[in-house]
Protein backbone atom coordinates (compact mmCIF):
# COMPACT_ATOMS: atom_id res chain seq x y z
CA UNK A 1 0.00 0.00 0.00
CA UNK A 2 2.89 2.33 -0.75
CA UNK A 3 1.80 5.47 -2.18
CA UNK A 4 5.09 6.26 -3.55
CA UNK A 5 6.58 3.10 -5.19
CA UNK A 6 5.29 2.56 -8.73
CA UNK A 7 3.97 -1.58 -7.90
CA UNK A 8 2.46 -3.60 -10.29
CA UNK A 9 0.11 -6.35 -8.78
CA UNK A 10 3.05 -9.06 -9.27
CA UNK A 11 4.84 -6.61 -6.71
CA UNK A 12 2.71 -7.38 -3.96
CA UNK A 13 4.88 -10.04 -2.29
CA UNK A 14 3.06 -13.42 -2.03
CA UNK A 15 2.84 -14.58 1.73
CA UNK A 16 4.32 -18.08 1.19
CA UNK A 17 7.75 -15.88 -0.34
CA UNK A 18 7.61 -13.40 2.74
CA UNK A 19 7.37 -15.97 5.22
CA UNK A 20 10.52 -17.26 2.98
CA UNK A 21 12.04 -13.77 2.96
CA UNK A 22 11.87 -13.68 6.72
CA UNK A 23 13.81 -16.63 7.07
CA UNK A 24 16.55 -15.99 4.38
CA UNK A 25 16.81 -12.21 6.65
CA UNK A 26 17.34 -13.97 9.43
CA UNK A 27 20.23 -16.10 7.62
CA UNK A 28 21.52 -13.42 5.75
CA UNK A 29 21.49 -10.89 9.33
CA UNK A 30 23.23 -13.85 10.99
CA UNK A 31 25.77 -14.32 8.69
CA UNK A 32 26.33 -10.22 8.16
CA UNK A 33 25.79 -8.97 11.37
CA UNK A 34 28.06 -11.93 12.56
CA UNK A 35 30.88 -9.97 10.61
CA UNK A 36 29.91 -6.18 11.87
CA UNK A 37 29.32 -7.40 15.32
CA UNK A 38 31.87 -10.17 16.36
CA UNK A 39 31.22 -10.03 19.91
CA UNK A 40 27.85 -10.43 19.14
CA UNK A 41 26.71 -14.17 20.08
CA UNK A 42 24.23 -15.64 17.06
CA UNK A 43 21.00 -16.50 19.27
CA UNK A 44 20.88 -12.77 20.33
CA UNK A 45 21.27 -11.72 16.30
CA UNK A 46 18.39 -14.56 15.53
CA UNK A 47 16.28 -13.21 18.82
CA UNK A 48 17.08 -9.22 17.27
CA UNK A 49 15.41 -10.58 13.44
CA UNK A 50 12.88 -12.48 14.83
CA UNK A 51 11.73 -8.92 16.71
CA UNK A 52 11.82 -11.28 20.01
CA UNK A 53 13.78 -9.06 22.26
CA UNK A 54 11.06 -6.80 21.93
CA UNK A 55 8.08 -7.58 24.84
CA UNK A 56 5.56 -9.73 23.25
CA UNK A 57 1.64 -9.22 23.92
CA UNK A 58 0.43 -10.87 27.28
CA UNK A 59 -2.04 -13.83 25.71
CA UNK A 60 -5.01 -13.53 24.49
CA UNK A 61 -7.99 -14.10 27.27
CA UNK A 62 -10.43 -15.91 25.97
CA UNK A 63 -14.01 -14.57 25.78
CA UNK A 64 -17.62 -15.73 25.74
CA UNK A 65 -19.52 -15.65 22.79
CA UNK A 66 -22.13 -17.21 20.98
CA UNK A 67 -21.80 -18.49 17.47
CA UNK A 68 -25.21 -17.16 15.29
CA UNK A 69 -25.75 -19.68 12.71
CA UNK A 70 -26.04 -17.52 9.91
CA UNK A 71 -22.17 -16.34 10.70
CA UNK A 72 -20.45 -19.35 11.23
CA UNK A 73 -19.45 -19.43 6.56
CA UNK A 74 -18.42 -22.54 6.11
CA UNK A 75 -15.63 -21.32 4.53
CA UNK A 76 -11.31 -22.77 5.26
CA UNK A 77 -10.22 -20.77 7.61
CA UNK A 78 -6.86 -18.78 7.84
CA UNK A 79 -4.75 -20.04 10.41
CA UNK A 80 -4.74 -17.95 13.26
CA UNK A 81 -0.64 -17.56 13.24
CA UNK A 82 -1.10 -16.17 9.94
CA UNK A 83 -4.35 -13.86 11.17
CA UNK A 84 -1.72 -12.44 13.66
CA UNK A 85 1.14 -12.62 12.07
CA UNK A 86 0.48 -10.80 8.56
CA UNK A 87 -0.91 -7.21 9.30
CA UNK A 88 -0.98 -3.96 8.14
CA UNK A 89 -1.21 -1.66 10.96
CA UNK A 90 1.58 1.41 9.92
CA UNK A 91 1.28 3.13 13.27
CA UNK A 92 4.47 0.21 14.25
CA UNK A 93 5.87 -0.36 10.60
CA UNK A 94 5.19 -1.23 7.03
CA UNK A 95 6.38 -4.56 7.16
CA UNK A 96 3.82 -6.93 7.75
CA UNK A 97 5.86 -8.62 10.45
CA UNK A 98 6.58 -4.98 11.64
CA UNK A 99 3.03 -5.31 13.70
CA UNK A 100 3.51 -8.55 15.55
CA UNK A 101 6.98 -7.30 16.36
CA UNK A 102 6.25 -4.33 17.80
CA UNK A 103 2.65 -3.67 19.01
CA UNK A 104 3.31 -5.91 22.49
CA UNK A 105 3.85 -3.15 25.26
CA UNK A 106 0.81 -1.33 23.38
CA UNK A 107 -1.27 -0.37 26.20
CA UNK A 108 -4.94 -1.35 26.00
CA UNK A 109 -5.58 -1.86 29.73
CA UNK A 110 -7.61 0.83 30.90
CA UNK A 111 -9.00 1.60 27.71
CA UNK A 112 -11.93 3.83 27.12
CA UNK A 113 -14.17 4.86 24.06
CA UNK A 114 -15.63 8.22 23.49
CA UNK A 115 -18.76 8.48 21.22
CA UNK A 116 -20.08 11.55 20.68
CA UNK A 117 -21.55 14.31 18.01
CA UNK A 118 -25.00 14.32 16.75
CA UNK A 119 -26.26 12.14 19.58
CA UNK A 120 -28.68 12.83 22.08
CA UNK A 121 -26.70 10.76 24.70
CA UNK A 122 -22.76 11.05 24.31
CA UNK A 123 -21.00 8.88 26.77
CA UNK A 124 -17.44 7.79 27.41
CA UNK A 125 -17.19 3.70 27.87
CA UNK A 126 -14.65 1.84 29.37
CA UNK A 127 -13.35 -1.30 27.29
CA UNK A 128 -15.05 -3.62 30.72
CA UNK A 129 -18.38 -1.31 30.00
CA UNK A 130 -18.15 -2.90 26.76
CA UNK A 131 -17.48 -5.83 26.87
CA UNK A 132 -20.39 -6.22 29.95
CA UNK A 133 -23.01 -4.06 27.58
CA UNK A 134 -22.87 -5.85 24.44
CA UNK A 135 -23.57 -9.79 24.17
CA UNK A 136 -20.37 -11.49 21.95
CA UNK A 137 -20.96 -13.13 18.87
CA UNK A 138 -18.17 -14.86 16.91
CA UNK A 139 -18.64 -14.09 13.16
CA UNK A 140 -16.40 -15.42 10.47
CA UNK A 141 -16.04 -13.43 7.81
CA UNK A 142 -14.33 -12.52 4.39
CA UNK A 143 -11.35 -9.70 4.71
CA UNK A 144 -10.15 -8.40 1.28
CA UNK A 145 -7.01 -6.07 1.69
CA UNK A 146 -6.79 -3.29 -1.09
CA UNK A 147 -3.92 -5.01 -2.19
CA UNK A 148 -5.70 -7.58 -3.36
CA UNK A 149 -4.67 -10.66 -0.52
CA UNK A 150 -7.51 -12.20 1.45
CA UNK A 151 -7.92 -14.10 4.62
CA UNK A 152 -11.03 -16.01 6.44
CA UNK A 153 -11.10 -14.46 10.06
CA UNK A 154 -13.24 -15.87 13.01
CA UNK A 155 -13.95 -12.48 14.82
CA UNK A 156 -15.47 -12.20 17.65
CA UNK A 157 -17.35 -8.70 18.53
CA UNK A 158 -20.65 -7.38 18.56
CA UNK A 159 -22.99 -5.22 15.81
CA UNK A 160 -21.90 -1.66 15.63
CA UNK A 161 -25.24 -0.90 15.44
CA UNK A 162 -25.75 -1.67 19.06
CA UNK A 163 -23.43 0.89 20.28
CA UNK A 164 -24.99 3.76 17.98
CA UNK A 165 -28.22 3.11 19.01
CA UNK A 166 -27.23 3.19 22.44
CA UNK A 167 -26.07 7.07 22.08
CA UNK A 168 -29.07 7.91 19.88
CA UNK A 169 -27.88 9.60 16.80
CA UNK A 170 -29.98 12.96 16.24
CA UNK A 171 -31.19 13.64 12.62
CA UNK A 172 -28.50 15.71 11.90
CA UNK A 173 -25.82 12.38 11.68
CA UNK A 174 -25.22 11.44 8.30
CA UNK A 175 -22.17 9.84 8.80
CA UNK A 176 -19.69 8.29 11.74
CA UNK A 177 -15.81 9.15 11.83
CA UNK A 178 -14.08 6.92 14.06
CA UNK A 179 -10.03 7.78 15.38
CA UNK A 180 -7.30 5.50 16.27
CA UNK A 181 -5.27 5.70 19.96
CA UNK A 182 -2.89 8.31 19.51
CA UNK A 183 0.36 7.49 21.64
CA UNK A 184 3.39 7.91 19.80
CA UNK A 185 5.50 6.61 22.71
CA UNK A 186 3.98 3.35 22.20
CA UNK A 187 3.46 4.05 18.25
CA UNK A 188 6.67 4.52 16.53
CA UNK A 189 5.53 5.16 13.15
CA UNK A 190 3.53 8.10 14.60
CA UNK A 191 6.63 9.49 15.73
CA UNK A 192 8.82 8.70 12.64
CA UNK A 193 7.08 9.44 9.04
CA UNK A 194 10.01 6.59 7.75
CA UNK A 195 8.46 3.95 10.02
CA UNK A 196 4.88 4.92 9.86
CA UNK A 197 4.81 5.50 5.90
CA UNK A 198 4.09 8.72 5.39
CA UNK A 199 0.81 9.03 7.02
CA UNK A 200 -1.13 11.47 9.02
CA UNK A 201 -2.04 10.31 12.45
CA UNK A 202 -3.90 9.57 14.23
CA UNK A 203 -5.66 6.92 11.40
CA UNK A 204 -8.97 8.17 10.81
CA UNK A 205 -12.10 6.22 8.75
CA UNK A 206 -15.75 6.98 8.30
CA UNK A 207 -18.98 4.94 7.16
CA UNK A 208 -22.24 6.58 6.20
CA UNK A 209 -24.59 6.21 8.62
CA UNK A 210 -27.06 3.51 6.99
CA UNK A 211 -23.83 1.69 6.12
CA UNK A 212 -22.69 1.79 10.00
CA UNK A 213 -25.97 0.44 10.91
CA UNK A 214 -25.80 -2.44 8.46
CA UNK A 215 -26.10 -5.56 10.46
CA UNK A 216 -22.62 -6.98 9.01
CA UNK A 217 -20.83 -3.82 10.63
CA UNK A 218 -18.71 -5.74 13.56
CA UNK A 219 -16.76 -4.05 16.26
CA UNK A 220 -14.65 -6.71 17.38
CA UNK A 221 -13.00 -7.53 20.50
CA UNK A 222 -11.54 -10.51 19.71
CA UNK A 223 -10.59 -13.26 17.09
CA UNK A 224 -10.45 -17.01 17.41
CA UNK A 225 -12.24 -16.69 20.73
CA UNK A 226 -9.69 -14.83 22.47
CA UNK A 227 -9.08 -11.02 23.62
CA UNK A 228 -7.89 -9.11 20.38
CA UNK A 229 -3.80 -8.97 19.77
CA UNK A 230 -2.96 -6.14 19.85
CA UNK A 231 -1.42 -6.15 15.98
CA UNK A 232 -4.76 -6.91 14.87
CA UNK A 233 -6.18 -3.37 16.65
CA UNK A 234 -6.66 -4.28 20.50
CA UNK A 235 -8.61 -4.13 22.55
CA UNK A 236 -11.58 -2.67 19.68
CA UNK A 237 -11.73 -2.60 16.28
CA UNK A 238 -13.90 -1.91 12.94
CA UNK A 239 -14.44 -5.31 10.46
CA UNK A 240 -16.38 -3.84 7.53
CA UNK A 241 -16.62 -7.46 5.79
CA UNK A 242 -18.11 -5.85 2.15
CA UNK A 243 -15.40 -3.07 2.15
CA UNK A 244 -11.49 -2.92 1.67
CA UNK A 245 -9.05 -3.86 4.66
CA UNK A 246 -8.19 0.05 5.20
CA UNK A 247 -11.78 0.84 6.24
CA UNK A 248 -11.18 -1.69 9.35
CA UNK A 249 -9.24 0.96 11.44
CA UNK A 250 -7.40 -0.31 14.49
CA UNK A 251 -7.32 0.34 18.61
CA UNK A 252 -10.49 2.85 18.35
CA UNK A 253 -10.95 5.75 21.29
CA UNK A 254 -12.95 7.93 19.76
CA UNK A 255 -16.67 7.43 17.30
CA UNK A 256 -18.47 10.76 16.37
CA UNK A 257 -21.60 11.15 14.94
CA UNK A 258 -21.68 13.89 12.38
CA UNK A 259 -23.11 15.93 9.22
CA UNK A 260 -20.63 15.78 6.54
CA UNK A 261 -18.82 12.98 5.26
CA UNK A 262 -15.16 13.16 7.61
CA UNK A 263 -11.62 12.49 6.15
CA UNK A 264 -9.71 8.95 5.98
CA UNK A 265 -6.53 8.51 6.12
CA UNK A 266 -5.80 6.78 3.02
CA UNK A 267 -8.04 8.80 0.92
CA UNK A 268 -5.91 11.71 2.36
CA UNK A 269 -2.36 10.52 1.55
CA UNK A 270 -3.84 9.43 -2.15
CA UNK A 271 -7.35 10.43 -2.82
CA UNK A 272 -6.96 8.75 -6.91
CA UNK A 273 -6.30 5.23 -4.96
CA UNK A 274 -8.34 5.24 -1.91
CA UNK A 275 -11.75 5.92 -1.99
CA UNK A 276 -14.30 7.10 0.90
CA UNK A 277 -16.53 3.58 0.09
CA UNK A 278 -13.72 1.45 -1.17
CA UNK A 279 -16.42 -1.29 -1.50
CA UNK A 280 -14.72 -4.52 -3.00
CA UNK A 281 -14.85 -4.73 -6.71
CA UNK A 282 -13.68 -7.02 -9.37
CA UNK A 283 -14.50 -4.54 -11.98
CA UNK A 284 -13.19 -1.48 -10.37
CA UNK A 285 -9.15 -1.54 -10.67
CA UNK A 286 -6.85 -0.13 -8.28
CA UNK A 287 -5.10 2.69 -10.77
CA UNK A 288 -2.14 0.61 -10.06
CA UNK A 289 -3.27 -3.30 -10.40
CA UNK A 290 -5.98 -5.74 -11.07
CA UNK A 291 -8.79 -6.53 -8.74
CA UNK A 292 -10.34 -9.10 -10.72
CA UNK A 293 -8.55 -11.84 -8.79
CA UNK A 294 -6.96 -12.10 -5.07
CA UNK A 295 -4.15 -14.06 -3.03
CA UNK A 296 -6.02 -16.21 -0.58
CA UNK A 297 -3.86 -16.34 2.51
CA UNK A 298 -4.67 -19.73 3.46
CA UNK A 299 -2.66 -22.97 5.16
CA UNK A 300 -0.58 -23.29 2.51
CA UNK A 301 3.17 -22.93 2.31
CA UNK A 302 5.65 -22.21 0.03
CA UNK A 303 4.51 -22.74 -3.33
CA UNK A 304 0.72 -22.88 -2.65
CA UNK A 305 0.29 -19.64 -4.14
CA UNK A 306 -3.91 -19.88 -4.01
CA UNK A 307 -5.86 -17.17 -6.69
CA UNK A 308 -9.48 -16.88 -6.50
CA UNK A 309 -11.73 -14.15 -7.95
CA UNK A 310 -12.64 -11.41 -6.09
CA UNK A 311 -16.32 -10.99 -5.33
CA UNK A 312 -18.62 -7.62 -5.83
CA UNK A 313 -19.16 -6.63 -2.27
CA UNK A 314 -16.59 -9.39 -0.94
CA UNK A 315 -19.14 -12.17 -1.76
CA UNK A 316 -21.89 -9.66 1.11
CA UNK A 317 -24.20 -8.40 -2.36
CA UNK A 318 -27.00 -10.09 -0.67
CA UNK A 319 -26.85 -8.22 2.94
CA UNK A 320 -25.78 -4.56 1.27
CA UNK A 321 -25.95 -4.33 -2.32
CA UNK A 322 -29.37 -1.99 -1.28
CA UNK A 323 -26.63 0.16 0.40
CA UNK A 324 -25.67 1.85 -3.03
CA UNK A 325 -28.62 1.81 -5.25
CA UNK A 326 -27.90 4.16 -7.90
CA UNK A 327 -24.39 5.02 -6.76
CA UNK A 328 -21.72 5.15 -9.91
CA UNK A 329 -19.47 2.70 -8.34
CA UNK A 330 -16.42 3.81 -10.94
CA UNK A 331 -16.78 7.15 -9.13
CA UNK A 332 -17.75 6.53 -5.96
CA UNK A 333 -14.84 3.59 -5.34
N1 LIG B 1 -5.04 2.36 12.84
C1 LIG B 1 -4.86 1.58 11.76
N2 LIG B 1 -5.86 0.77 11.36
C2 LIG B 1 -5.70 -0.04 10.27
C3 LIG B 1 -4.50 -0.01 9.52
C4 LIG B 1 -3.45 0.86 9.97
O1 LIG B 1 -2.35 0.93 9.38
N3 LIG B 1 -3.67 1.62 11.10
N4 LIG B 1 -4.36 -0.80 8.38
C5 LIG B 1 -5.61 -1.20 7.72
C6 LIG B 1 -5.41 -2.18 6.65
S1 LIG B 1 -4.73 -1.62 5.21
C7 LIG B 1 -5.84 -3.48 6.76
S2 LIG B 1 -5.74 -4.54 5.45
C8 LIG B 1 -6.35 -4.00 8.05
C9 LIG B 1 -5.56 -5.22 8.46
O2 LIG B 1 -6.13 -5.83 9.59
P1 LIG B 1 -5.44 -7.16 10.18
O3 LIG B 1 -3.99 -6.85 10.38
O4 LIG B 1 -6.17 -7.46 11.44
O5 LIG B 1 -5.62 -8.23 9.13
O6 LIG B 1 -6.29 -3.04 9.10
C10 LIG B 1 -6.64 -1.73 8.73
N5 LIG B 1 -6.71 -0.87 9.89
MO1 LIG C 1 -5.30 -3.20 3.58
Amino acid sequence: MSHKKVLTEADVTPESIFYDRRKVLQALGLGAASLAFPGTSQADLLSWFKGNDRPQAPAGKPLDFTKPAMYQANLPLTPEDKVSGYNNFYEFGLDKADPAANAGQLPTSPWKVTIDGEVGKPMTLDMDDILKRFPLEQRIYRMRCVEAWSMVVPWVGFPLSALLKLVEPTSDARYVAFTTLYDPEHMPGQKDRFIGGGLNYPYVEGLRLDEAMNPLALLSVGVYGKTMPPQNGAPIRLTIPWKYGFKGIKSIVHIRLVKEQPPTTWNQIAADEYGFYANVNPHVDHPRWSQATERFIGSGGLLDVQRQPTLLYNGYEKEVGHLYHGLDLRKNY
